[in-house]
């Protein structure tokens, strides 16, 4: 038999958004990161090595290649900041780059510990690189790390694999403006950008024949269950991935087939879904590259080099701060 275990202690923060994205007039949502628990991140991973998925071997590749150019153009001793740590495979080719100049630190930041310690155990082994690691949240945890810095020092920000994608429109401008106001003129941001495709390519990307996408983006309701106790019938529910033209970007919907009425007890809510109704959970832009000198230069940084995989268009952006 089946057994259910309670949590005691659930996240306020989920409670409170979901509250607030489940009784929003019109569109219903939910945010993005929560797709990333133990579960949605080993999803995740999954998701990168599947054929129909170009976008991290990309940026991968990019890396890969071009590590020598892109720490060419910096200007030492730079410390490294890393928002979101990810599996840290791909930033051992920098690390290592970086440190046949110089002994550099790294600090991932991120907020789940798990992520964190994988990240350590990955990179853990290469000489000169000292990893100190931030359990924080992306801005909380850059503040600090500018900080520490030392007179003279340059920062190098990594914030890699298209995560800005999934800041809708202007909220990307907005993030990189945060960024920019932890810098100092003369630091360094390393920004992935995942670029326009043909919208075919797009949707099997994002709704994979093998269903791991579709897994990954129905795991927030059952997160939802486990988290918040509440009683979301997974089998009534189906992924949708589509293409918004208006805004250029792929939309993650979790679509409900038939009416129906869910319990969140640990929120004290109980929503009712029409059928075909849609929570939005994840946009993921996909850029132009004139919009990323846009958007850069509307934050206060001006795009130095780019580095373009011809594969999966992909763009790897070395934005200075002005
Ligand atoms: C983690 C930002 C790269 O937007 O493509 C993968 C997450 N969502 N499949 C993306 C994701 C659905 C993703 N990034």
């Amino acid at each position: 038999m089946a057994t259910q275990t309670l949590t005691t202690s659930a996240n306020p923060e989920l409670i409170a958004d979901v509250r607030l994205g489940l009784t929003m007039p019109g569109q219903k949502e939910l945010p993005s990161k929560y797709l990333y628990d133990d579960v949605g991140s080993k999803l995740f991973e999954v998701i990168s090595v599947l054929p129909e998925y170009g976008l991290t071997r990309a940026d991968e590749r990019l890396l890969q290649q071009h590590s020598e150019d892109i720490v060419g153009r910096l200007t030492p001793p730079t410390t490294v900041a890393e928002l979101g740590s990810g599996s840290g495979k791909k930033t051992r080719w920098l690390l290592e780059a970086l440190s046949r100049h110089q002994n550099i630190s790294y600090c991932p930041i991120e907020i789940s510990r798990t992520a964190l310690n994988m990240c350590k155990r990955e990179l853990g082994d290469i000489e000169a690189v000292r990893i100190l690691g931030f359990e924080r949240e992306y801005l909380d945890g850059l503040m600090e790390v500018a900080a520490r810095r030392r007179d003279g020092e340059q920062l190098l920000v990594l914030f890699l694999g298209s995560t800005i994608g999934n800041f809708e429109h202007p909220a990307d401008v907005k993030f990189l403006r945060q960024i920019r106001e932890a810098l100092v003129a003369g630091d360094a941001l390393l920004l992935g950008t995942d670029l326009e495709k043909p919208i075919r390519q797009l949707i099997d990307a994002y709704d994979d024949p093998l269903g791991v996408t579709a897994a990954f983006n129905l795991n927030l309701l059952a997160r939802i269950n486990r988290e918040l106790d509440a009683d979301f019938n997974l089998e009534q529910f189906e992924h949708v991935a589509r293409f918004n033209q208006d805004v250029g970007s792929v939309e993650m919907h979790i679509r409900s087939r038939k009416k129906q009425t869910v319990t969140i007890p640990a929120a004290d809510l109980s929503v009712t879904f029409a059928e075909a109704e849609t929570i939005w959970t994840e946009s993921s832009h996909k850029y132009s590259l004139p919009e990323i000198s846009r958007i850069a230069g509307n934050a206060g940084f001006r795009c130095d080099a780019q580095w373009i995989d011809e594969e999966w268009p992909f763009a790897e952006n070395l934005l200075i701060a002005e």
